[in-house]
């Protein structure tokens, strides 16, 4: 370590960083340590390292990068993904566990002397906005410059905040230690076997090794989340795995809506819908500021899915992607230095470079599986920054006030395509902890399936269910909450979808409508749907489209017995949680009752018009 690096970590004069760095040494044996701070020339020094060691290669326009994941490492891994429990502690059988010692005896063994020949990186980051009620410190080692890089657009930069902190005295923060591990010729982790991702709870670390693919690597993202759910827990506040959007109402009004949807579900293409203003796709943490229930985006930049992304149903995107800028994309397909992947505008050449290696169409992966030219979950990293529809205070310290939260499932057969709860526990109880998404044909394994997904943080959680959904209701109590929505852009009749792919703008300003009680609703039994009138209106207004009635006839259906299907799912499945709090139990048993009550006055099929 030289002077300078040295320095940089006495200015902040606290032992924990000094501990974590000198175990992280003295277990990877790097050949050199690097401690970046907040400066240009830091950053860039990070940017021009992914390249010079080959994690990321330039592409043809300025700025652009490709880097590619191993075969084996193209998404987060749940099974190696395990949390850390100390002697003495329990936590919810649901969850990947093993004891601490064990677990750390372990992954140590696999990251011993893995830094050797390499640079050690230590970076600084920032959860949320800096010098903000939300913001969590956080302290990165890598010897991945392209998990640096891929930070460094992520998040806001956090030497200055630990700084600021040091001077206040004792403050906690969140520690990552990632080593990519024994690589192959492509630079790629190639130790397969031994990757893991183990979350040390009790300490606000995670440590992974053996992978380099975001998910499983860059502390900030899904293994902060983890954390921080248990630092919400503690602290009374609320981490969760939605986007931040603001829908603009009439005469200049801003609505900021929060949004949960599991992966197929129309996150970002809800986030990014054109008209309105995007503030996160990923990150929201929710605390009440001066009596307001109030949301960050955790995040500085967008690690998004690139497959279908195209000139006509994401501009936005589209044109950051062509044009110069900071721009990493991730197990595409290049040729000639050019990016493709599935969806695009335009052909895709037979062969290229992708993440299988040198590659041609028809080839078969190392496993025997067909591939694609680019992977399903192939991505794109950029900059809130350099998006033309970020709302301007997207980074605002105090964060924004939130009208409504969505949650967003997939099914083709039950929910209506937009439908507002009756109150916040109604909202949490049977549109969040109840969401669900089909398996489509883009996923392996039989297409139909339902998968539960409760607020789409099931893959996060790091206390039981029963505890997590609590923490939702009793949260703001004092407060006015946001008003909850459910929608459902996947509903189907003989086969076919009964929306279009812009329909969910409409939903939009519908939903911000009803948070400020502009339009009426009518009463579904299972929460309240727009008047056909209205949406008429909308229709016209939004996408200068004619809505029939038959359309609104056919996609705003009470379908009764799908509805209590759903329910025994959730009655089966919540029957297994053993700490399912009573007042989801009550909402449970009132939908059903509700239900039961409108099939006995109405049949089992209940058209809008009837209600
Ligand atoms: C997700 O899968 O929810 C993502 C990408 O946002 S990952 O970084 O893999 O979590
Ligand atoms: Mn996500």
């Amino acid at each position: 370590m030289d002077e300078a690096s040295f320095a940089k970590i006495a200015a902040l004069k606290n032992d924990e960083v000094n501990e974590f760095i000198a175990h992280a040494v003295e277990l990877c044996q790097p050949a050199k340590v690097v401690v970046c701070d907040d400066s240009a020339k830091d950053v860039a020094w990070i940017r021009q390292l992914a390249i010079d060691n080959r994690e990321e290669r330039p592409l043809n326009i300025q700025g652009h990068t490709i880097h590619f994941d191993g075969y084996f490492d193209q998404g987060r891994d749940k099974e190696v993904t395990k949390y850390l429990v100390p002697a003495g502690e329990t936590l919810d059988p649901k969850l990947n566990q093993m004891p601490r010692e064990e677990g750390l005896a372990e992954i140590e063994s696999y990251q011993r002397d893995s830094y050797r020949g390499r640079i050690m990186l230590v970076r600084f980051f920032c959860l949320g906005p800096v010098n903000s009620p939300f913001s969590i410190p956080c302290l990165q080692i890598t010897d991945s410059a392209y998990v640096a890089h891929s930070e460094d657009l992520l998040y806001r930069n956090g030497y200055e905040e630990f700084k600021r902190h040091a001077a206040q005295g004792d403050f906690e923060f969140f520690k990552f230690r990632h080593a990519t591990g024994a690589v192959d010729e492509r630079m790629t982790s190639s130790d397969v076997e031994h990757k893991r991702i183990y979350m040390d709870y009790t300490k606000n670390t995670v440590i992974s090794v053996n992978t380099q693919y975001a998910g499983n690597t860059v502390g900030l993202k899904k293994l902060s989340l983890r954390l921080a759910l248990r630092k919400a827990d503690r602290e009374g506040w609320l981490a969760e795995h939605m986007f931040v959007m603001r829908v603009n109402g009439p005469k200049g009004r801003r609505t900021y809506f929060c949004g949960a949807f599991p992966s197929a579900c129309g996150k970002t293409s809800t986030a990014m819908v054109p008209g309105e203003n995007i503030v996160g796709d990923d990150l929201a943490y929710f605390r009440v500021i001066d009596g307001q229930f109030r949301t960050v985006n955790v995040e500085s930049g967008i690690f998004g899915i690139i497959t279908d992304i195209n000139s006509q149903d994401d501009p936005v995107i589209w044109d950051v992607l062509h044009k110069p800028g900071e721009v990493i994309f991730t197990n595409v397909l290049v040729k000639d230095n050019k990016p493709y992947w599935i969806g695009m505008d335009g052909e895709i050449p037979d062969q290229g470079e992708n993440y299988c290696g040198p590659w041609k169409a028809g080839q078969k992966g190392p496993d025997g599986a067909e591939t694609t030219p680019s992977h399903k979950n192939a991505r794109y990293t950029v900059q809130m920054r350099d998006l033309e529809n970020a709302d301007p205070d997207w980074d605002a310290p105090q964060g924004l006030p939130v009208g409504g939260i969505i949650y967003g499932g997939r099914d083709s057969d039950t929910s209506v395509p937009v439908r507002e709860a009756y109150s916040w526990e109604h909202g949490v109880c049977t549109m969040g902890a109840t969401l669900e998404s089909e398996t489509t044909a883009a996923t392996l394994g039989a297409v139909g399936v339902r998968s539960w997904n409760v607020m789409s943080n099931m893959d996060f959680l790091s206390m039981s269910v029963g505890r997590y959904i609590r923490n939702n209701l009793e949260f703001a109590k004092t407060i006015q909450r946001p008003k909850v929505f459910g929608t459902n852009y996947f509903i189907k009749k003989d086969g076919k979808y009964l929306n279009g792919k812009l329909d969910k703008a409409v939903w939009l300003k519908w939903m911000e409508l009803r948070v400020h009680g502009e339009v009426e609703a009518l009463d579904a039994a299972y929460g309240l749907i727009p008047k056909y009138e209205d949406l008429k209106r909308l229709f016209k207004q939004v996408l200068d489209k004619d809505y029939s009635e038959t359309d609104y006839v056919d996609q705003f259906m009470i379908r009764i017995p799908e509805c209590l299907a759903k329910l025994d799912r959730m009655d089966k499945i919540f029957a297994t949680v053993s700490d399912t709090p009573e007042t989801m139990k009550a909402e449970l048993k009132a939908q059903r009752e509700r239900l039961e009550a409108l099939k006995a006055a109405k049949g089992d099929y209940v058209s809008p018009l009837e209600l």
